[in-house]
């Protein structure tokens, strides 16, 4: 891919600070040119080293000091970079100028992250993701800092280190890493019962997506949009993924872990590279102010998501990543997100989680980036110009020029000047707030269980069961038994029938009284309703020595037409050579080749019995079928199918004899993503 087919504005100004060494001499970082790099300067061949080696010392210092704080959540992340166009005009409800004219392009900056683990843990942890995207608009950065789930876990920022302190590993052992299901996390859950909406979106597919291109992003909290007269809207924010909202199964996801720790960052990375593009539409909620009270909810509170059949999502916009960084620690690790990031016609609101926020993420970066000048690294500098009198600190880049550092001044005529909200000034919604200093909760943000039971009650047969598949998989793993039965009794708030299960499966008495009366369900909840496109999925053919060359040609050629990438697998690399000498090149062997990191399988050929083949080949095909996915076959394949007693009547089973009639009706199963009604 040509990297610079897709600059933008942002990537321009990154060009100054973009540095190529290939093909230079190497120097000192004051740039003597250096003679040798191997050998440290020493009294004698056999003598000791000398303190006057500057360039040793300069390297080694360097080095010694290449590593800064992980961020205490969020640490395993990915990034890209992208462009934003809006569809619609946003001018009735806000002012910000990147909303304003269908067309208008901003650069983008997203980073995809995990929350719980170390920077360097497995990516298809059973977790929340992050999907924080930075706008540079031509008023400044807009930061949009969300999580592909809309709810958060608590209601008050105060609660946020306690949050956090449960799920990371447990203090003495430091164990589990990047994972949930240990003593403290459930303790912190069954204490702290605000958390039932988000715990009942964690224990479901969405906390382990397939693809970060697959899922959505949420900002979570109800921000305002304000308009030219002032006017202030309540709105939620949405990112649709065009690819539809996909999850992989739970087993597959702990092989991945093991497999390909970094399935995520290279689906995301390779999709790029490739030029398939990932896209997100934008959506907006909009409540009018007089509404505020008008909903079985508080508009305030972050554990509540805004049914979308009761305040639909309007799509006003597109996302496009097109470009992968040239430098993840440049970029991905020191960009800084902020909610508090913000442009003149988006505001906040009294969510205290989010009024929380808005002093955490400086504060954060001032540990994590090592001082207060972090704007000025490249990735985090606007595209528009910046001035005030702020000065010197760590690491400070600009050259301020002038002997004024001050407002207000009359040496400089009064300048850098402010300016008035009708020319762009930044001015804060003027809402009226009255009250007591209290420490407490309003009785508005008291119904935990409705909504839990909502999003209970919207998932089909299939998402309910991995609900409960789960929890019972979370909680049985916990030492303590009195945890267990706590999570229970919490949870027959949401849904009876489900803790019933859950107890049966970790040897628990099933509780016979609770329940929810909540009755309503939300189907854009469901990921049944997704969209389905085959579009960039992976299928692996596994082929032997014994194989139709023109046949499996017309079927990599197929799927490919259909931007289905097709690799094919088989005991060794090297090329394969066709009962009718038609040679291919094998992509793949076994031994890096895992059903787990493909979408669907397709058997070009049986193999020999009691080959090394046959029995890795059925191996892999038990294991896709097992976790639901495609299986295609011709004839030659079919064999083998038959022998492993996979009936080819099973939904997402797809036996033909025609490679012509095989291809839509296999593209059409990977599009389908996977078959939950088959006999597993
Ligand atoms: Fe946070 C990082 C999202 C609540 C404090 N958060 C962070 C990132 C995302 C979110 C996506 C990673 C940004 C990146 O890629 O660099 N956080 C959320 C969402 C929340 C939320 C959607 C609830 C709606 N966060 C939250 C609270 C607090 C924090 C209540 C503290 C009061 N979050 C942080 C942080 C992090 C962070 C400690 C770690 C690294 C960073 O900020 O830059 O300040």
């Amino acid at each position: 891919m040509d990297k610079n087919q897709n600059k933008n504005r942002k990537d321009e100004q990154l060009d100054a600070f973009r540095t190529e060494d290939r093909n230079k001499s190497m120097t000192t970082n004051q740039g003597l040119k250096v003679s040798e790099d191997e050998f440290s300067l020493k009294a004698g061949e056999r003598g000791p080293t000398l303190m006057e080696d500057f360039h040793f010392r300069e390297k080694m210092t360097h080095f010694d000091h290449e590593r800064i704080p992980e961020r205490i959540v969020h640490a395993r992340g990915f990034a890209a970079h992208g462009e934003f166009e809006v569809y619609e005009s946003m001018k009735p409800y806000t002012k910000a100028k990147f909303l304003q004219d269908p067309g208008t392009v901003t650069p983008v900056f997203v980073r995809f992250s995990t929350v719980a683990g170390s920077k360097g843990s497995g990516e298809l942890a059973r977790d929340a993701r992050g999907f924080a995207t930075k706008f540079y608009t031509e008023e400044g950065n807009y930061d949009l800092v969300g999580n592909n789930i809309p709810v958060f876990f608590i209601q008050d920022a105060m609660k946020f280190p306690d949050l956090v302190h449960a799920v990371k590993p447990e203090p003495h052992n430091e164990i589990p890493q990047a994972a949930s299901a240990h003593d403290t996390f459930w303790d912190f859950i069954a204490n702290n019962q605000e958390t039932a909406h988000m715990i009942m979106w964690k224990m479901s597919d969405r906390a382990i997506p397939r693809s970060y291109r697959m899922m959505e992003g949420f900002g979570v909290h109800t921000f305002r949009l304000i308009n030219e007269e002032g006017k202030s809207h309540f709105v939620k924010f949405h990112w649709k993924p065009k690819l539809g909202v996909h999850s992989v199964v739970w087993d597959e996801a702990q092989k991945i872990n093991g497999k390909d720790p970094d399935f995520h960052r290279a689906d995301l990375y390779e999709a790029i590279e490739e030029g398939n593009f990932p896209e997100y539409e934008f959506g907006v909620q909009i409540i009018n102010e007089e509404d505020e009270y008008k909903f079985d909810f508080d508009v305030l509170d972050p554990t509540k998501l805004w049914p979308e059949e009761e305040v639909p999502v309007k799509i006003i916009g597109k996302m496009t990543l097109n470009r992968n960084v040239d430098n993840v620690f440049a970029e991905s690790e020191q960009v800084a997100f902020h909610p508090g990031h913000v442009v003149p016609g988006i505001d906040f609101t009294n969510d205290p989680l989010l009024q929380g926020r808005l002093f955490s993420y400086t504060d954060t970066q001032l540990i994590r980036l090592g001082g207060p000048n972090f704007h000025e690294l490249p990735i985090n500098r606007p595209v528009c110009p910046f001035h005030n009198n702020q000065r010197d600190g760590y690491g400070r880049q600009t050259i301020n020029v002038g002997q004024v550092s001050y407002h207000k001044n009359s040496l400089a005529h009064n300048t850098p000047n402010t300016v008035r909200p009708e020319d762009g000034g930044y001015e804060h919604y003027q809402e009226k707030v009255e009250g007591r200093k209290v420490r407490a909760r309003s009785i508005s943000f008291k119904d935990h269980f409705s909504q839990a039971s909502l999003f209970w009650n919207s998932m089909s047969k299939a998402e309910k069961e991995h609900i409960i598949e789960a929890f019972s998989f979370e909680l049985g793993k916990l030492k303590n038994v009195e945890i267990q039965q706590q999570v229970i009794e919490m949870f027959g708030n949401v849904n009876l029938e489900m803790v019933q299960k859950i107890a049966k499966n970790i040897g628990l008495t099933p509780p016979s009284e609770g329940g929810s009366n909540y009755t309503k369900s939300s189907p854009a909840l469901s990921q049944e309703n997704t969209i389905r496109k085959g579009d960039t999925r992976t299928v692996a053919l596994l082929v032997d020595k014994e194989f139709n060359g023109k046949e499996l040609e017309k079927i990599v050629e197929g799927l490919e037409k259909e931007n289905i990438q097709a690799k094919i697998v088989s005991e060794s690399l090297g090329t394969l050579k066709g009962n009718d000498n038609v040679e291919i090149k094998v992509d793949q062997s076994f031994l890096t080749a895992e059903s787990v990191l493909f979408d669907s399988v397709y058997i070009a050929s049986s193999g020999e019995h009691n080959s090394t083949f046959h029995s890795k080949a059925k191996e892999f095909i038990k294991e896709a079928f097992s976790h639901y996915k495609p299986v295609g076959a011709l004839e030659a394949g079919a064999a083998l199918l038959t022998e492993m007693q996979i009936d080819h009547t099973e939904p997402g089973v797809i036996v033909n004899h025609n490679s012509g009639t095989f291809i839509p009706k296999f593209a059409e199963a990977i599009a389908n993503h996977r078959f939950w009604d088959r006999k597993i």
